[in-house]
């Protein structure tokens, strides 16, 4: 048995919802606190699994086939768990990870196609059964979503070039989740300005490391 003293918190959402721009924020506002923090993110969050992230976003990754990029999600998700996450919070950090096994849930499943039964066994084989304490949902429709990737600029990776209907029922896919998980799950409104958005992050935090 595994002694776990760390906090797990995921986040998640589509595109451009601002989890990574929210993650930097409460990492530094909990480092402040004197807290221990991990920042981390999937796919990848270490030199083995961003080698596996490389082959699923750059270009090439259009031409997986769903099931092998299913593989290779896990693939990361084995290396970034074992060697990364889990560490981690044996030694009681707070790990901040910008998204997890939802966003294959989503992604794969919801809006990619795939049965949940499958991607639900392979999450739990590549996690070795870890789930998240709670995990924040940053709720933006996916036109805003989009369109604040578009003005960050830069390359698109082959999930944001999918089309608006993928976008749709991923965004339906992470609310019934929700819906089905309502204690793990908190609802943050992303469309809000930065700083809301970092008080309702904030809020969420502290009250699982108050209860914890
Ligand atoms: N993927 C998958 O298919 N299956 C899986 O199991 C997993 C992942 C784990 C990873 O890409 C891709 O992998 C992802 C799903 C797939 N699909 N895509 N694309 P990534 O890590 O490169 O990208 P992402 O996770 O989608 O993040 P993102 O598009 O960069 O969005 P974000 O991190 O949520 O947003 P942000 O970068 O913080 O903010 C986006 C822009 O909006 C930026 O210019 C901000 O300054 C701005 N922003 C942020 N917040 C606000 C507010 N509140 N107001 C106004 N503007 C804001």
């Amino acid at each position: 048995m595994i002694f776990i003293s760390g906090i797990f918190i995921t986040f998640e959402g589509g595109e451009g919802a601002g989890k990574t721009t929210q993650i930097a924020r409460v990492a530094a506002v909990l480092r402040e606190q004197g807290r221990d923090v991990l920042t981390t993110r999937e796919p990848g969050g270490n030199e083995s699994a961003e080698k596996i992230r490389a082959l699923l976003l750059n270009n090439e990754g259009a031409h997986w086939l769903p099931l092998t990029e299913l593989l290779l999600i896990n693939a990361a998700r084995h290396e970034h768990v074992t060697k990364t996450i889990l560490p981690a919070l044996q030694a009681g950090n707070v790990v901040l990870c910008d998204r997890f096994t939802d966003s294959t849930l989503t992604y794969q499943g919801y809006a990619g196609g795939l049965p949940h039964h499958i991607i639900e066994q392979m999450n739990t084989l590549a996690t070795e059964g870890l789930q998240p304490d709670i995990t924040l949902f940053f709720a933006v429709p996916p036109s805003m979503g989009l369109q604040r990737s578009k003005n960050r600029g830069g390359a698109s990776d082959h999930f944001e070039d999918k089309d608006r209907l993928f976008h749709e029922k991923l965004y339906a896919g992470f609310k019934e989740m929700v819906q089905h998980n309502p204690k793990r799950f908190t609802v943050i409104d992303a469309t809000q300005p930065l700083e809301n958005v970092t008080e309702q992050c904030l809020a969420a935090v502290e009250r699982i490391l108050i209860t914890d």
